[in-house]
């Protein structure tokens, strides 16, 4: 048979539209339903990583979108392989995180008969996704594949799901390629700026706070700027640490879990709120407690690129619909006309030093908060930190100071087992710079079959496993609804060392906080992927309390 010259197969046609719209990683766990494209990518320039869960593959992706603020990129196969995805799917939805996860779908002429492994993409991920398509004629396929470049970052950004028949993916197609997709920004109008300027000129306890997704370099100068500019108290939410320099006079601290109190009553006693970016979610907001809901004590100004999220749960005073880059850039254009609140922040900033610099006493000999404080002094300014969730975090979120933008990567969401995929393609992306990845000890083995992956590629990430000996973060919730009954959160673990070893890495165990620098150099030092396994006292649970603390005063509140 004879095809036109630039007749290629629909599967060839997607990959090269990839590669059109600035596609340089793909994370895969390999699937017979989508060989075409496999074999597409084999000779063309996309670094394919190839992983041993679909799960750590969608969280791979989507750490490269939350890095790069542009859609990460995976490719699984039907049924199983689009179930195990979906905890990377959900990452990203919770998280605002540009994804695209093409799945492999059964033949045209068998759907709907629950064929082998058919699953109807539509239904199961239409609640987690920002759209969901298959693609059943291949001419299609750049028109789709550019608008799910749209989809996913555009507004409030998120993931898009794109079933791929199998039978559609090798049949021959002459089609052009559409043109790179360019991010849809929304900038705010001089009218919305001139009231932010007039509430600015009549607060007295103004305070921003930053988070979502959309920022680049370029936003975070102009906002640290403009707070420079005015004094303005600046606090992060959840899980957004690196959006401020912790070290910029302005820094009022972190709106996450365990917040430092006098932070919390600053906020609270605010006449005037900003909310850059993000959606002032349930844990930034202190589980709804912190603003009378839907009309809050205070005045609230709200900025969200996702025209769907101004006035969805808070009726702002003033609601910005513009992404976080060009609300920055609008704001050089802007001058409160006095400013009343200069020493309050420079409070609050004091407040956030004292409440960070030295790690609180801990029970057992290795002391989660000093190694993060040594891990503050000691680590290249660049260097990425990636955890999952778990009670451990919350040293990394009190005691580490993340100095640039993208230097932490962790899930809002709190998902557990995403430290050791997204530590993977963030080495990927970046091989030259320190990685590293934090986790519990029950957070570590959700993904740790991924460390075959940094293993198989040769990337020297440095996993702490912080062993407990237990699910921590819900040992402690039982504690305090159901004090004294432990049950079904002790962990007997292994020893994370010799796991290290038995992939071909470097591996070390630390039992006392003096030991930790040289482990921590050996494991550098090696050039391999290596495990530092922590023997933390269960009993340390948060940098505050401890596990018998929180026991005693349950029964003692019965
Ligand atoms: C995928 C997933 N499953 C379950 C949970 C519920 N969960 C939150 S924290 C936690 C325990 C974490 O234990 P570990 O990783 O050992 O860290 P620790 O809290 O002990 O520091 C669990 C089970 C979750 N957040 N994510």
């Amino acid at each position: 048979m004879h095809f036109p010259a630039q007749s290629r197969t629909a599967a060839e046609v997607l990959v090269d539209q990839l590669i059109v719209n600035g596609v340089e990683h793909a994370f895969c766990v390999p699937g017979e339903s989508f060989l075409g494209v496999l074999d597409a990518m084999r000779d063309r320039a996309i670094e394919v990583t190839v992983c041993r869960q679909e799960g750590g593959a969608a969280m791979m992706a989507e750490a490269i979108g939350k890095a790069t603020g542009r859609p990460g990129v995976c490719f699984v196969t039907r049924g199983p392989g689009a179930t195990n995805a979906s905890a990377g799917i959900h990452i990203a939805r919770q998280d605002s995180t540009p994804l695209i996860m093409f799945v492999g779908q059964v033949e045209r002429n068998v759907r709907d008969r629950e064929a082998f492994q058919e699953l109807d993409y539509r239904a199961v991920f239409g609640s987690m996704t920002k759209w969901v398509t298959e693609i059943d004629d291949p001419r299609r396929v750049p028109e789709l594949v550019s608008r799910a470049f749209y989809a996913a970052t555009s507004g409030r950004p998120g993931p898009v799901v794109i079933g791929l028949p199998h039978d559609m993916l090798s049949e021959r197609v002459s089609v052009t390629d559409a043109p790179p997709f360019e991010p849809v920004e929304t900038s705010p109008g001089v009218v919305e700026m001139a009231r932010l300027e007039e509430l600015l000129s009549r607060a007295e306890r103004p305070v921003f706070i930053l988070g979502g997704s959309r920022w680049d370099e370029s936003a975070r100068e102009a906002v640290a700027r403009f707070a420079e500019r005015f004094h303005l108290p600046v606090a992060t939410s959840y899980r957004r640490l690196p959006l401020f320099d912790p070290l910029h006079p302005c820094y009022a601290g972190d709106l996450g879990i365990g917040p430092n109190p006098k932070l919390l009553a600053r906020v609270k006693a605010a006449d005037l709120v900003v909310v850059v970016g993000g959606r002032l979610g349930e844990i930034a907001s202190q589980g709804y407690s912190l603003f009378d809901i839907p009309g809050p004590q205070t005045s609230l100004v709200h900025v969200h690129p996702g025209a769907e999220e101004l006035g969805r749960v808070y009726r702002p005073a003033l609601s910005i619909h513009a992404t976080p880059t060009r609300f920055a850039a609008a704001l050089g254009g802007i001058a409160p006309a006095e400013v009343r609140w200069r020493d309050g922040t420079s409070a609050a900033h004091a407040d956030y030093l004292s409440w960070t610099q030295v790690p609180t006493d801990q029970p057992g000999t290795v002391n989660l908060g000093a190694v993060m404080v040594w891990l503050r002094d000691n680590l290249p300014i660049d260097a990425i930190l990636c955890n999952g969730a778990g009670n451990y975090a919350a040293w990394i979120h009190r005691f580490y100071r993340f100095r640039r933008l993208g230097t932490h990567v962790a899930p809002t969401s709190a998902s557990m087992g995403y430290g050791v995929p997204a530590a993977v393609a963030m080495q990927r992306l970046h091989p030259k710079r320190t990685v590293l990845s934090i986790n519990g000890d029950g957070d570590f083995l959700m993904n740790g079959q991924e460390f075959a992956t940094a293993a198989q590629y040769g990337l020297p990430i440095i996993a702490i496993v912080c062993d407990n000996a237990s699910y921590g973060t819900i040992r402690m919730h039982q504690e305090r609804e159901f004090p004294g009954r432990v049950f079904a959160t002790d962990l007997k673990n292994p020893d994370f060392s010799v796991y290290a070893r038995a992939f071909g890495g470097f591996g070390a165990t630390v039992a006392r906080t003096e030991e930790f620098p040289a482990a921590f150099e050996a494991a550098r030092s090696s050039g391999k992927p290596a495990i530092i396994h922590l023997k933390i006292d269960p009993e340390a649970i948060t940098p505050t309390t401890t596990l018998s603390a929180i026991r005693k005063q349950a029964l003692a509140w019965r």
